[in-house]
């Protein structure tokens, strides 16, 4: 199978040499915060409500016209992610609902115009990022449940009343133009992150132009779509949603191999993107730790997502864990940032990630006091706990390390062990 969208996407691509270095330092960075948050946070129920609800757009849109976050505070959300560990931002500037958070000239259905707040909180969360020194990408959904233009119309949201006509191209045009916009009005962008491609697999969506365009206007911003398929020519990065990559457990990105391009995870804190009144179900701070090392063990960036309430608050139990996350990274984060996937494969253990002849073993299961591994290919000099840096015993085989963890408690939330190896 081979969608036009996909035969379409840009042909003959070759990053630039800024492009490559944002690659690596999007990898270095591995840890990023997720922020869905529209006027469908006012509904309290995840942010396809309109669609799951059969809304018609024009009363969805009446939402607007009570927008007022009072407690926005784009300093606490940069600070809530910096202490998390956090390392950039992508933020929903426009969701599939169609709004966007930004000020934009080419609709006017935007929170600038249509909220009594009137204020460009991306704007704003812009600047207080690169005064805190956090990067920032824009997810940006090419899915559309309230333009007419939006037509023919997709596989979702064919109960929210739209016109059902309209020109495509013209549609494309406003994206062009928003796109440009988000990349020549906000300073640096980090990333663009689309979604949303799946609803028209086989539309002729014209990335390569959209791509060009975003390539052309920051040539080091990276471009990636979570269309849940191996990436497209123009990406720069791949995504894997509630999943980790080689996981294929998530059922939209069954069967998606992994690419050679930097991979970023996405998940939720709880079962829900956006804002959910009901939605208790968090992660626990351990299961979130083990996400993050799981995703760095397998290469993986992990995008954790938060949903802002209404009033622009992010959860008191999301930002709990945010915290706890932080302060387990502000001792591991060394065998975490700016690693990569080591030489010992994931197994039911946990991972390794390594930097330089720094190979870390995380063990996130502990089945015994002994610990056999797989390696080959290089020599062990020394194995220590990487907290106290005390010794921890092992022996070798030709193809295997054995690691005595008996001096180790057995229920840490990741038992990081640092070999030294001569490859
Ligand atoms: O439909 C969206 C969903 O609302 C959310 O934005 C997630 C984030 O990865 N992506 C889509 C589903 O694939």
């Amino acid at each position: 199978w081979l969608g036009a969208g996909r035969l379409a996407a840009q042909s003959g691509y070759q990053p630039a040499p800024e492009n490559l270095r944002s690659r690596e330092a999007f990898q270095d960075s591995r840890f990023g915060m997720f922020i869905h948050w529209g006027i469908y946070s006012m509904l309290g129920d995840g942010e396809w409500a309109m669609t799951n609800k059969n809304i018609d757009c024009r009363e969805y849109a009446k939402l607007a016209g009570g927008f007022y976050p009072s407690k926005f505070d784009a300093k606490a959300w940069v600070q809530a992610a910096k202490d998390a560990g956090m390392k950039y931002i992508c933020i929903t500037s426009r969701h599939h609902d169609g709004f966007s958070m930004f000020g934009t000239r080419y609709s006017d259905y935007n929170i600038v115009e249509a909220t009594p707040y009137g204020r460009d909180v991306v704007r704003e969360l812009a600047k207080e990022c690169r005064k805190q020194g956090i990067r920032l990408h824009f997810y940006y959904s090419l899915l559309d449940w309230t333009r007419e233009d939006y037509y023919p119309l997709g596989t979702t949201g064919q109960g929210t009343g739209r016109t059902a006509h309209g020109d495509w191209n013209d549609y494309l045009g406003f994206m062009n133009n928003q796109l440009t916009e988000l990349l020549t009005g906000y300073g640096p962008v980090g990333a663009v992150w689309f979604d949303g491609w799946w609803d028209k697999a086989d539309a002729d969506w014209q990335l390569d132009k959209i791509y060009a365009t975003i390539h052309r206007l920051q040539p080091g911003c990276l471009v990636g779509n979570n269309h849940h398929r191996e990436p497209f020519p123009g990406e720069d990065f791949q995504a894997f949603e509630q999943d980790l990559p080689g996981q294929n457990t998530a059922g939209h990105s069954a069967g998606q191999t992994i690419s050679a391009l930097p991979l970023e995870t996405c998940a939720t804190m709880n079962g829900t993107w956006g804002y959910s009144i009901t939605d208790r179900n968090y992660k626990s701070v351990a299961a979130l730790i083990h996400l993050l090392v799981n995703a760095a063990g397998r290469n993986a960036n992990l995008l954790l997502n938060v949903g802002p309430q209404p009033d622009g608050e992010i959860p008191q139990a999301s930002l709990e864990r945010l915290r706890e996350v932080g302060r387990w990274m502000k001792t591991y984060g060394e065998t975490v940032y700016g690693t990569r996937a080591g030489e010992i494969a994931p197994g039911a253990w946990g991972v390794s990630t390594r930097k330089g002849d720094r190979l870390f073993v995380h063990v996130l299961r502990r089945d015994g006091d002994t610990l056999s591994l797989p390696l080959t290919g290089g020599v062990v000099r020394s194995a220590v706990r990487f907290a106290d840096r005390a010794e921890v015993p092992f022996s070798v085989a030709t193809d295997s390390v054995s690691l005595d963890l008996s001096g180790i408690p057995a229920d840490e939330i990741d038992s990081v062990i640092e070999l030294s190896v001569r490859r």
